[in-house]
């Protein structure tokens, strides 16, 4: 029965496609007794039925994805085409000519960041791919990778980002891929050296990033300049940032006002930009303060103009009204879907609103809905990773917390014991940002704002308790870090005297920290994992270990121990399966194997369960330890 089972579940047969040499061709059809991949995966779903979900496991529909045919696909022409045959520079001036309202669509980055946690794996990305790449194909962009898509893959997923980006680019060939680039942090928390930085832009550029929206955190254009330099060498789009904060609509703020952004977008532009990125990172641009931002920065800057929004207080599609009637050139959006609060404004909703306008989009409406009836389908497996808001907010034109932080914050708060105080860490944010200066809040900086905040709650602080009560007391690292300079260098300078208490007679610098770190040593680096963790010692390798050793090498080694996932569908991966359930998970080219839960027993006397599967027709017992 084993043989026949493995008959069956051959793609090749299940293709129809076998021949007189399909046995012959395939010796592994006589492998009944598992294999380690499989023994692997049957450890997997042991453990997770008896250690994690007890078998209990909510109904999810099965998503499902229009089948477009790969010679379809590669007939689309599309953005990338532009950039491929005629360069950056026309791009821009192409997109600057269009009168329709260009949109980029952020559902498998920022969206997912925002409002799942980043968890949402590649598997569920690469299913719609092709039917994103034909009904997306008047999309300015799909923003995809960067931000804190990288680390989260390898740390919760164990899986690749950069074969995410190889699975995608290759289903997608038509529509430019933009990733969120940190500045001098990359894709990390941190500064990096500059050859990491440069390596780095590099090599995303050659796996398929063709739009690097650059940040800095503070502001800083210093400490966007090495990575906007090296995309710029590399012949890519550079889209460098203004991080929006504060509010230009009041007069009584002086520090972000209108001024402040033009002198910043006309030095981007001077620096090379082909495109400006507004990134709203928090949702703060009003939408009257966006049509007064965009109708000056048109007035300012040849380049075009590119803005991205969060929805949290509702106001996001206004936002965008009132910047494409100012002559905004691209906006950032989600499939439905996967919109509004935290997320970006929803994308057919929009395009719905622009139809019969000088400003349609021309994206068939029609057709994407079938995209965003898929992630209606794909969101409810990742529910336990959303934040539980329900209903957009006002307040958060007072707290500035980031999109992707505000979510965060309370399982943040929750896990430091704090749950009953959200309301006043909230607003010891607020206070905490007026102590550091009233700084522009975004990853890292944002993270050092909310560190201190929780520092604050725990330990009593306040404002003005802090300069005799905080003497003795270790800062969380982050607010170290940032006093140390190691950030950049905040508008306006940093506070002084809270400088001093927070480093404690250790010097801040005021240059760029990449100036001061020593450069990767990339050729140590390989040879460290083709000797100790007997790897290939690709660049791609080596650029994740210079970013997140440790992160890097635990992935490496799970992968090994654990088994890889990757083709596991996200319900049986995040919950397993329930007692009397089937799936099919696939192991390798033209393998698949087909896995009954059986029977799940009570626990011996050493407290080990038996877990009875049948794979492929065979019974298959093993024993997982109840860690309970
Ligand atoms: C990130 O840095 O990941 C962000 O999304 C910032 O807005
Ligand atoms: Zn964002």
């Amino acid at each position: 029965i084993g043989f026949i089972m493995n008959v069956l579940n051959h793609e090749t047969f299940r293709a129809g496609k076998c021949d007189t040499k399909f046995i012959a061709d395939n010796p592994d059809l006589f492998e009944i007794r598992s294999d380690d991949a499989e023994m692997k995966i049957l450890n997997f779903l042991g453990n997770k039925f008896v250690n994690e979900t007890k078998g209990v496991k909510p109904q999810f529909d099965v998503p499902v994805f229009p089948r477009i045919k790969p010679e379809v696909i590669k007939e689309l022409r599309g953005t990338r085409q532009l950039l491929l045959e005629e360069g950056p520079e026309k791009l821009a001036k192409w997109v600057k000519d269009r009168k329709e309202l260009l949109v980029s669509d952020t559902t498998m980055r920022d969206a997912q960041q925002s409002l799942m946690a980043t968890r949402v794996r590649t598997i569920d990305m690469e299913k719609i791919a092709p039917a994103t790449a034909l009904y997306g194909q008047n999309l300015f962009s799909l923003e995809m990778w960067g931000g804190a898509t990288f680390d989260t893959s390898y740390r919760f997923l164990k899986e690749s980002p950069w074969e995410r980006l190889a699975t995608l680019r290759e289903k997608i060939p038509n529509i430019l891929f933009q990733m969120l680039f940190r500045g001098a942090n990359a894709v990390g928390y941190k500064n990096y050296p500059d050859n990491v930085i440069r390596e780095f832009v590099r090599e995303s550029a050659q796996a398929g990033v063709d739009v690097f929206r650059i940040f800095d955190s503070l502001n800083w254009i210093e400490g966007m300049e090495v990575a906007l330099d090296e995309v710029l060498k590399q012949g890519m789009v550079a889209e460098p940032c203004i991080c929006y904060t504060g509010d230009i609509l009041d007069e009584t703020k002086e520090k972000y006002n209108l001024k402040y952004y033009i002198n910043m977008a006309k030095e981007l532009e001077k620096r090379g930009a082909h495109i400006l990125g507004i990134k709203d990172m928090t949702g703060l641009l009003k939408p009257m303060a966006a049509k007064k931002l965009v109708e000056n920065l048109k007035n300012e800057i040849d380049i075009p103009i590119h803005l991205h929004t969060h929805d949290t207080s509702g106001n996001g599609g206004a936002t965008y009204l009132m910047a494409a009637l100012a002559g905004v050139d691209i906006v950032d959006a989600a499939f439905n879907s996967m919109a509004g609060l935290t997320s970006q404004p929803a994308l057919n909703t929009l395009v719905a609103a622009m139809e019969n306008t000088e400003r349609a989009t021309g994206i068939d409406l029609d057709g994407i809905q079938h995209i965003s009836n898929y992630w209606n389908a794909v969101r409810p497996v990742y529910r336990g990773f959303e934040s539980g808001l329900r209903v957009s907010t006002a307040e958060i034109y007072k707290y500035e917390i980031p999109g992707g932080q505000y979510s965060n914050l309370k399982p943040q708060v929750e896990s430091f014991g704090l749950g009953h105080k959200f309301e006043e860490v909230k607003d010891m944010y607020m206070t905490v940002n007026e102590m550091l200066g009233d700084i522009v809040k975004v990853t890292p900086s944002s993270k050092a704002v909310g560190d201190m905040a929780i520092f604050m709650i725990q330990n009593d602080l306040t404002a003005e308790n802090i300069y005799e009560k905080a003497a003795d007391i270790d800062f969380p690292d982050s607010i170290v870090s940032y006093f140390e300079g190691m950030m950049g260098q905040p508008q306006g300078g940093f506070p002084e005297e809270l400088q001093k208490l927070v480093l404690k007679g250790k010097k801040p610098i005021t240059c760029r920290p990449g100036e001061l770190l020593e450069p990767e040593d990339f050729e140590y680096i390989r040879k460290g994992l083709v000797d100790k963790l007997d790897l290939e010692g690709t660049d791609q390798e080596v650029l994740s270990y210079a970013l997140y050793p440790k992160v890097f090498v635990d992935y490496v080694q799970s992968i090994r121990k654990d088994g890889d996932f990757r083709m596991m569908g996200s319900d049986i991966f995040f919950h397993g399966l329930a007692e009397g359930e089937t799936c099919e998970i696939k192991i390798g080219e033209g393998k698949i194997l087909v896995i009954k839960l059986v029977d799940v027993k009570t626990p011996d006397s050493e407290g080990l369960r038996e877990v009875v599967f049948e794979v492929n027709g065979n019974r298959h017992s093993i024993m997982i330890k109840d860690k309970d």
